[in-house]
């Protein structure tokens, strides 16, 4: 199969709710020569946001969104170790704390964001999902952490991350993170009113804008 064919059928998997699919096109993607970033994003990502509209425009429901979500990790599994695999840094480049904020529990963005960041070279710390603010304040100081990644996925989510970042200011510790922040219900407009330091529309461009933060940062 070409990488187009495989990576149109782990769309139609996702949107399928076809773990069975998902599963053997991860496979021919691990065998045959696929870019595993490109399933992930251009197959696997694409369908979740298909599944996403038809679930907002009451199509389907909440039923089908998980056995979306649990399609696309059965996927996730088989192309994740190509994914580390294929990383080119071994040498580690700074120290992330991660998670979603309170009330929220999606992880799949920020699973893949980890994923990539691990593959750059960074150790990651997760704390999950429904993260409260004191938890990503303690353990990034634990960790001596130079970024704090906020995921938040629902607009009624979103004021957590404003929560740790005004936190972070009141115990005068705001300037010694990088703090990120992303998720489905992010903007850049948001991002920019609560002072964070970078706003990752997807995995990959966060991760470029962490490593010139960081070197920002040194200089
Ligand atoms: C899968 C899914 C679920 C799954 C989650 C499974 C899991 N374990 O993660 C389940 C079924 C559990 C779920 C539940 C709910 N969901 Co939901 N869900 C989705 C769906 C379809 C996909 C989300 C996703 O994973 N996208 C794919 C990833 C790769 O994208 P992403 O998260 O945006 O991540 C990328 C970037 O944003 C960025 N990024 C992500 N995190 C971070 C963090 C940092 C620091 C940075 C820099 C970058 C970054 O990088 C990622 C990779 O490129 C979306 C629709 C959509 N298209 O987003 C709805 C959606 C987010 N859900 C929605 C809703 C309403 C719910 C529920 C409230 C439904 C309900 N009635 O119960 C619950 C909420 C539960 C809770 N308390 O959190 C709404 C939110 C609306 C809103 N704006 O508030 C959406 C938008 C659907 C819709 N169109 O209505 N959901």
């Amino acid at each position: 199969m070409t990488e187009q064919e495989v990576v149109a059928k782990l769309e139609e998997a996702i949107v399928s709710y076809d773990e069975e699919l998902a599963t053997k096109m991860a496979q021919e993607a691990v065998h045959g020569d696929v870019d595993p970033l490109r399933a992930v994003d251009d197959g696997l990502v694409k369908g979740l946001d298909i599944v996403g509209k038809r679930y907002e425009n009451d199509e389907i429901f909440l039923p089908e969104l998980m056995m979306a979500a649990s399609t696309f990790q059965s996927a996730m599994d088989i192309l994740e170790p190509l994914i580390m695999e294929k990383g080119q840094s071994r040498s580690v480049k700074g120290v992330v704390v991660i998670g979603t904020v309170k009330g929220d529990i999606h992880k799949i963005g920020k699973d893949i964001l980890i994923l990539l960041m691990r593959n750059a070279g960074y150790e990651v710390h997760d704390l999950g999902e429904d993260v409260d603010l004191f938890t990503f304040i303690e353990t990034a100081k634990k960790e001596n952490a130079h970024a704090v990644g906020l995921s938040a996925l629902l607009t009624s989510t979103l004021s957590g991350q404003k929560d740790v970042i005004d936190a972070l200011k009141q115990n005068g510790m705001r300037d010694r993170y990088i703090i990120m922040v992303g998720g489905g219900a992010v903007t850049a407009e948001w991002a920019e009113r609560i002072g964070a330091d970078l706003y990752g529309e997807n995995a990959q461009i966060a991760v470029r804008k962490l490593g010139e933060a960081l070197s920002g940062k040194e200089n």
